[in-house]
């Protein structure tokens, strides 16, 4: 009889907790649909447009492989097969600290790091399932947990990728446009796997690991047409760190309770990938892009850029309004390959003297083209000439009054005439592998 009691008790005390969540994620959905960014949530999106540079993670089980983070996918594997996976992953080499001084020396502002990818794999400790790094492999420990540490520590900023495609969780159902027969069961709770584990995990992110730069979703696209309880997820996450930006690479337009529009290896507006969306919205921009060609480490990928290549690639961001975030691939061990981090460490130093004319800025008066960019900052006009070989450059109009132009690398004068229809440049010659001549315009 006692014990019915209790239990009878306890049952309406969980009904009672139900409808109360209910009517407060009602609420808090709700409120996203008519989303005003709080003050804090507003200073880090100027923050984020300042920043102008990123170091983008993929790492995971699949790093194993040395073939992508797509790996369970492209090669069919069963559910079997991969979870041998975590068994191999021990990143004895894995250094937070080195990781953090990496991007630091590149000149970067922020990490943004797969929390986990599509194979669903958590590569911290969550509580809420234990297909994660701490449960399943002998290294057992969470280097999200390390990274964040290191990262407040050294003053940069972490935001966490998370993949809203599971490939791994039953309730992953109905499957969408990627799926395959993995040996997953032919149903599932699609209201559970949104509200109960992914928000679960987003819980467990945005409260064991400090202040949150913010969540970049991926994944959204493989199911376009379904219910992703967005506004409640969004609410969720503003609601435990209201200035966490919410940054979606769903390829469609910007969707209330979103802070940032991100464009996948595009420039805003540009879609040359095919999947990317066109509306350019007016939240902060970000491109994101590799440093060879693949995100997650690919043994046989060798197609690194050089670092004129990835300046090129920043400018061209920052003309455009866009932060660049960067990717690089970890090895399984835990090490930064060497290409990647001698790369990184020239485009670091190349920005210890340009930076100026990133850093800060926002896209220019003059829209980007060909021969390159402009960015600008107070009373200052940064000409990026990026992809030109004759000696006058004739720009098109500029309303304001120019007073001055120099080289910004030397300071010398270059000499210009500005009329009604235009401002003529006189180049100096490029040097050998000079990625960007850039003419500060005084106004
Ligand atoms: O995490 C990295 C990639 O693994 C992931 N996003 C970056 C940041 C990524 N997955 N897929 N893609 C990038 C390419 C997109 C492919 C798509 Fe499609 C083409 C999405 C929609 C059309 C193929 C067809 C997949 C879904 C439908």
């Amino acid at each position: 009889m006692e014990v019915e009691r209790v239990s009878r008790a306890q049952r309406w005390t969980a009904a009672a907790f139900f409808c109360f969540s209910f009517v407060i994620s009602g609420f808090l959905a709700q409120a996203q649909s008519d989303y005003q960014p709080s003050p804090d949530n507003l200073k880090a999106r100027q923050w984020f447009q300042d920043a102008k540079f990123g170091l983008f993670i993929h790492w995971g089980v699949y790093s194993v492989l040395g073939d992508g983070e797509w790996v369970f996918h492209n090669r069919k594997l069963t559910l079997d097969e991969y979870n041998q996976l975590p068994k191999f992953f021990d990143p004895e080499k894995f250094d937070a600290k080195t990781w953090v001084a990496l991007a630091k020396a590149a000149g970067m502002k922020y990490i943004t790091i797969t929390s986990r990818h599509h194979d669903g794999f958590a590569m911290f400790d969550s509580k809420v399932s234990d297909w994660n790094i701490v449960k399943r492999t002998p290294y057992g420990k969470d280097p999200l947990k390390m990274l964040a540490d290191e990262a407040h520590r050294q003053g940069i900023k972490l935001f966490f990728y998370y993949s809203q495609l599971d490939w791994h969780n039953p309730d992953y159902y109905p499957r969408g446009a990627t799926s395959w027969d993995n040996g997953r069961p032919n149903h599932g709770d699609w209201n559970a796997y949104l509200d109960d584990y992914m928000d679960g995990q987003l819980r467990e992110l945005l409260t064991n690991y400090g202040p949150i730069a913010g969540i970049w979703f991926d994944g959204m696209w493989d199911k376009p047409d379904a219910d992703w309880h967005l506004a409640k997820t969004y609410a969720l996450i503003h609601q435990l760190q209201p200035a966490a930006l919410i940054i979606p690479n769903h390829h469609q337009t910007p969707k209330p309770g979103e802070d940032v529009q991100t464009f996948e290896r595009d420039l805003p507006g540009q879609n040359t990938a095919g999947f990317n969306t066109k509306v350019v919205s007016q939240l902060p921009l970000e491109e994101c892009n590799t440093l060879n060609d693949s995100w997650g480490f690919t043994i046989a990928d060798n197609h690194y850029k050089s670092p004129e290549e990835v300046e090129q690639m920043l400018v061209r961001a920052a003309g455009n309004n866009a932060n660049l975030l960067l990717n690089i691939g970890p090895m399984p061990n835990g090490e930064i390959q060497e290409e990647f981090v001698t790369r990184l460490h020239a485009v670091g130093e190349w920005l210890s003297r340009y930076g100026e004319s990133i850093y800060g800025t926002r896209g220019g008066p003059i829209a980007p083209a060909d021969w390159g960019v402009t960015t600008q900052k107070t009373d200052k006009i940064y000409v990026h000439v990026l992809h030109w070989n004759a000696k006058l450059l004739a720009l098109p109009a500029i309303s304001s009054t120019i007073h001055s132009a120099k080289l910004l690398s030397d300071g010398s004068n270059v000499d210009f005439s500005q009329r009604e229809d235009g401002v003529v440049l006189t180049l100096p010659d490029a040097k050998p592998a000079e990625a960007d001549r850039v003419v500060v315009l005084m106004r």
